[in-house]
């Protein structure tokens, strides 16, 4: 049974702000939800420079204990961190949520594949570039295991086979729609990308799933943003 609600203006919304690095892949999740949601001139983005350890800082820390981004705060200074809790937050705002589902079922399932986009595959990037790369560099890499980085990154691999699957029955992550899920494992392809990470040949559904996401306009937008090196502030 689906949720009947009702679309606020989001026009009358206050403005909120939240503190990412442009290009990263984590805060493209938060940035392609935005712009899904029409909420991207909502937003006062704040830079936190990853490349200095400005997010390792205890200012920042202050503001997310985990000492990552992004992070939204609202105009009563409510700070709400994690892309997944974020997008959340978003798409209820208007009343009429678009990406993480209406009914219980799409709910549990849009859920589910975003942990499993974060676990199998986002997560296992970001841990290989930590750890196996020459990650943010050696003043703010202060601890880093290689060999937990290199099994990190054949997780990473294994995940894109799982996507591939998944995708070979189902046009979007979680279902028949695009979901919060589906921004994950987008995060999942920028990040590999970046550390050059290649997808493997015989995924086939996983690069025809990536090439229809091109074609959105959310995605488009973050693209050429990145390209032009042009952030929205
Ligand atoms: N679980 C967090 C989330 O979902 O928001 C992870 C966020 C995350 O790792 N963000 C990256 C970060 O802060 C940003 S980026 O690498 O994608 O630009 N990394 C810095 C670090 O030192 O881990």
């Amino acid at each position: 049974m689906a949720i009947t609600s009702r679309k606020t203006d989001i026009s009358v919304l206050p403005t909120m702000k939240i503190y990412d690095w442009f290009d990263g892949p984590y805060p493209a999740r938060v940035r392609i939800a935005l712009a899904e949601k029409g909420l991207l001139d909502r937003v006062e983005f704040i830079s936190v420079n990853l490349w200095t350890g400005e997010h390792k800082k205890p200012e920042f820390l202050a503001i997310n204990y985990s000492g990552t981004l992004p992070v939204l705060e609202l105009d009563d200074g409510t700070l709400i961190a994690e892309c997944t809790a974020i997008t959340q937050y978003l798409d209820v705002l208007d009343g009429s949520p678009t990406l993480t589902g209406q009914t219980a079922k799409e709910k549990g399932l849009i859920h589910m594949m975003t942990k499993r986009a974060e676990i199998e595959f986002l997560d296992a990037v970001s841990v290989y570039f930590h750890h196996a790369t020459p990650g943010l560099g050696a003043d703010v890499e202060l601890y880093q295991n290689p060999e937990w980085g290199n099994r990190m990154r054949d997780k990473a691999i294994k995940g894109m086979h799982y996507f591939n699957r998944v995708l070979e029955q189902q046009p979007f992550v979680a279902g028949d729609t695009f979901s919060m899920a589906d921004i994950a494992v987008l995060g999942g392809m920028i990040f590999a990308s970046l550390v050059k990470l290649a997808v493997p040949d015989e995924c086939a559904a996983l690069r025809a799933w990536h090439a229809r996401m091109q074609e959105r306009s959310s995605v488009r937008e973050w693209r050429t943003m990145v390209a032009n090196n042009t952030p929205r502030v």
